[in-house]
């Protein structure tokens, strides 16, 4: 702020070095200094989280370097930026990644060696930053990711909860929530922004004002909260792009309200105020299950409302009226959390602005793309109006006017049908009337995707079936992808080593295509060697972990079979259940010569049940149940075993991804949009047991059916199947289960 004007500008230029050193000593006083000066320890006494502190603000600064450049270079050039608006983000650890992508991961280890610490156990001291529920929060960290190395000028918005995601115990097989305060021990990858902050408003009432002979709206807001940003630096790989996720968090305003401060009850005015903090307190723990909760709502515009006025903010800086609007900006959607910002935009160009409706309309026509992330009828999001008409009394009006016009289109374009006419409203009347968020996000947007091609092909014939007849051309699919950043180079530094060496470069890390080109060796015996060496010792990790967490002792030797995801009926982690009740079942019943045969086999199943979600709950419980039968029968002993590893999160996956033999993806096929969890399997050469699902069929174009088991009913054999019923073999089953288990 106002640095180039000051006087002292050229004796700072002079002091100026311009880049900070990566070489052994520079390295190692940097990382000395700040356990000095921002840890407060003394250089001789120090352990490893306080090294690791250290290093991480080392890293950082080298961060902040690059950052300070890619804004500059973006104010300077003003290209179209990307926005990418999303209520979730699991970044998972962010030293290792940091300083891969900065290229300078091995000068660090080398200078921590010298000083007596290893890189990867400070980097063990990391708690993770798990903003997020499941797969849609992950992709969203996956992208961030590659938007940065493929030099995009993006941006990510959301929240900065203060607890993360519950942490998962298991006691006595079930399930119990723990906060995750994760901000507790510091956070050194987020950088406080005390001036960056906007005022958030809510509740109250809406006026009629009397406007250049004519009537306009007025929104005379009852509080107001200020939302304070948080930058996190994403660092691209092999560019120096350094893009920005700027999460907001919730402070009470500035503004004095000298109402309570008269009446003398000072203290109730402090606390009163505090609770503004709640908004940006807690994540939401429910995958997919909204409940027409208000704190809900309220996070979702705040974190619209201040991502939006920065956006504008930020336009209007090199622009004096709003015609290169579409032009400079574009705003991703991740799902329909975030869509309440197309009423917003509406109301800032409309009521703040004074473009007039219909400029207004045409500029939001522009700029929204929604991705869509589900099929399950419990993901579409609907808000209901008694609520929002109390939250946000503007915007309602504002979407019951945008709905309006829509609706008096469509009857243009296709008569008076009404039974399609309501099912195509964004407003839905019924017992409780409310708000259909997707069908809103839809009639303002100019793409809508689905996440991979059989998605795409679900939502144009089934889920917004209606709404695809009309604009064809809205529609289409970009099938998910996760970074080989992190899930190889990251997760699987053995691995990452041994692909560049085969290949002969590190490309790869960048250009994901390129790890084709080790098919030429696939028949290379040295290299399946090599290949069976770093699994074996990947293994070797996991087994320590697994014995650590839950006390089983598995043998590498066996073939780790591996279910990690969110637990969902949909994902059937039950009948992997019953599946291994079954082989116990036939090990039992085997004659002893014939056990010689089977391939051992070590089950680990992983994942957190939203705490409401009493059959998820108690899939967990079952399957810890299993495994006390199991794992204490010595008569089975190494042939099977089962462990469920508690509080899956992204370190966990780090963790048994790179060890995993065999990984599990057995949704019912028709109900997993995409899956982005079989890829990081299949890129640290993992074998694949799947439904013809979501992403795997574009898996299986990849890779050929030979390479993987394919297995269950097809989409459209589902239908018929269910029709039917259960078939006898089922409760036989069942009847099995009760006995090993009660
Ligand atoms: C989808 F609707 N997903 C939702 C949701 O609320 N949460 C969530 O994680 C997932 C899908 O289930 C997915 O198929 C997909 O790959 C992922 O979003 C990213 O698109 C696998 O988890």
């Amino acid at each position: 702020r106002g640095g180039e004007t000051r006087v002292g500008v050229e004796r700072m230029f002079g002091l100026m070095d311009r880049f900070l050193k990566s070489d052994p000593s520079s390295l190692q006083k940097d990382i000395l200094d700040h356990v000095e000066y921002t840890v407060a320890r003394s250089r001789f006494s120090f352990d490893d989280f306080e090294a690791y502190q250290a290093l991480a603000h080392s890293v950082r600064d080298r961060l902040i370097e690059r950052w300070h450049d890619t804004q500059l270079h973006f104010k300077k050039k003003d290209p179209k930026r990307i926005y990418f608006l999303s209520m979730e983000f699991l970044m998972g650890r962010s030293l290792s990644n940091s300083a891969i992508n900065l290229g300078i991961r091995d000068q660090y280890a080398d200078a921590l060696k010298e000083l007596g610490f290893e890189f990867e156990v400070l980097a063990e001291q990391e708690g993770d930053a798990a903003l997020g529920n499941g797969g849609l929060a992950r992709l969203s960290a996956c992208q961030m990711d590659s938007l940065a190395t493929m030099d995009y000028p993006a941006w990510g918005y959301g929240l900065r909860y203060q607890y993360g995601l519950f942490r998962q115990v298991i006691l006595d097989g079930y399930q119990h929530e723990q906060p995750d305060y994760w901000l507790n021990f510091g956070n050194p990858w987020e950088i406080e922004r005390v001036h960056v902050t906007y005022p958030v408003k809510f509740y109250g009432t809406v006026e009629d004002e009397n406007f250049n002979g004519g009537k306009r709206k007025v929104w005379l807001p009852g509080e107001t909260v200020e939302a304070v940003a948080y930058d996190n630096p994403i660092p691209g790989h092999g560019t120096r792009n350094t893009i920005t996720l700027r999460l907001w968090a919730a402070k009470p305003s500035d503004q004095i309200d000298m109402e309570s401060y008269n009446t003398g009850d000072y203290i109730n005015a402090v606390v009163n105020r505090q609770r503004a903090e709640t908004i940006s307190s807690v994540l939401f723990p429910d995958d997919r299950s909204y409940q027409g909760k208000e704190l809900r709502l309220k996070q979702q515009y705040f974190f619209v409302s201040a991502s939006l006025q920065d956006i504008i903010r930020r336009f209007k800086d090199s622009h004096s009226n709003f015609d290169d609007f579409p032009e400079k900006v574009a705003l991703q959607l991740n799902d329909t959390h975030p869509s309440l910002a197309i009423a917003e935009v509406m109301r800032v160009l409309v009521d703040e602005e004074h473009l007039g409706w219909n400029r207004a309309w045409d500029i939001v026509c522009k700029i929204f793309s929604f991705t869509t992330h589900t099929v399950l009828p419990e993901g579409l999001e609907k808000v209901p109006v008694d609520l929002l008409e109390s939250l946000l009394p503007r915007h309602l009006q504002i979407i019951y006017d945008i709905n309006f016009d829509y609706i008096e289109e469509l009857k243009k374009r296709i008569g008076l049908d009404y039974d399609r006419l309501s099912r195509m409203s964004i407003v839905e009347d019924g017992a409780i009337k409310s708000i259909r968020m997707a069908n809103l996000a839809i009639v303002c947007s100019h793409t809508v995707n689905g996440v991979s091609r059989v998605h795409s092909e679900l939502l144009k014939t089934r889920v917004f079936k209606d709404f695809y007849e009309l604009w064809p051309h809205k529609f289409d699919y970009k099938t998910n992808g996760v970074t080989q950043r992190r899930w190889i180079v990251v997760s699987n530094p053995s691995l990452s080593a041994l692909i560049s060496k085969w290949l002969g470069t590190e490309a790869w890390i960048r250009d994901v295509d390129l790890l084709a080109g080790l098919q030429e060796q696939a028949a290379n015996a040295d290299l399946h060697e090599e290949w069976r060496m770093v699994r074996k010792v990947n293994k070797m990790r996991l087994a320590e972990y697994i014995e650590a967490m839950s006390g089983v002792k598995v043998s590498v030797s066996a073939m780790f079979d591996v279910q990690i995801k969110r637990i969902h009926e949909y994902k059937r982690q039950l009948l992997n259940i019953l599946g291994i009740v079954h082989r116990y079942d036939c090990i039992k019943n085997m004659e002893k010569s014939d056990r010689t045969k089977v391939v051992p086999r070590v089950c680990i199943i992983g994942g957190k049940a939203a705490p409401g979600y009493e059959i998820a709950r108690k899939i967990i419980k079952l399957c810890n149940a299993v495994a006390e039968k199991i794992n204490n029968d010595p008569d089975v002993g190494d042939l099977l075993k089962l462990v469920f590893i508690p509080d899956y999160n992204v370190s966990v996956a780090e963790l048994v991804i790179p060890g995993a033999d065999l990984s599990q993806h057995i949704s019912t096929a028709g109900h997993e949009a995409s899956g982005t969890g079989s890829m990081k399997f299949l890129m640290n050469g993992c074998l694949l047991l799947a439904t013809e699902d979501g992403s795997t069929v574009e898996i299986i174009e990849e890779i050929g059916k030979d390479n993987m088991f394919l297995f269950g009913a097809k989409m459209h054999e589902v239908p018929a199947l269910r029709e039917k019923g259960p078939t006898l073999k089922v409760p036989l089953q069942f009847a099995r289960v009760v006995r090993y288990v009660m």
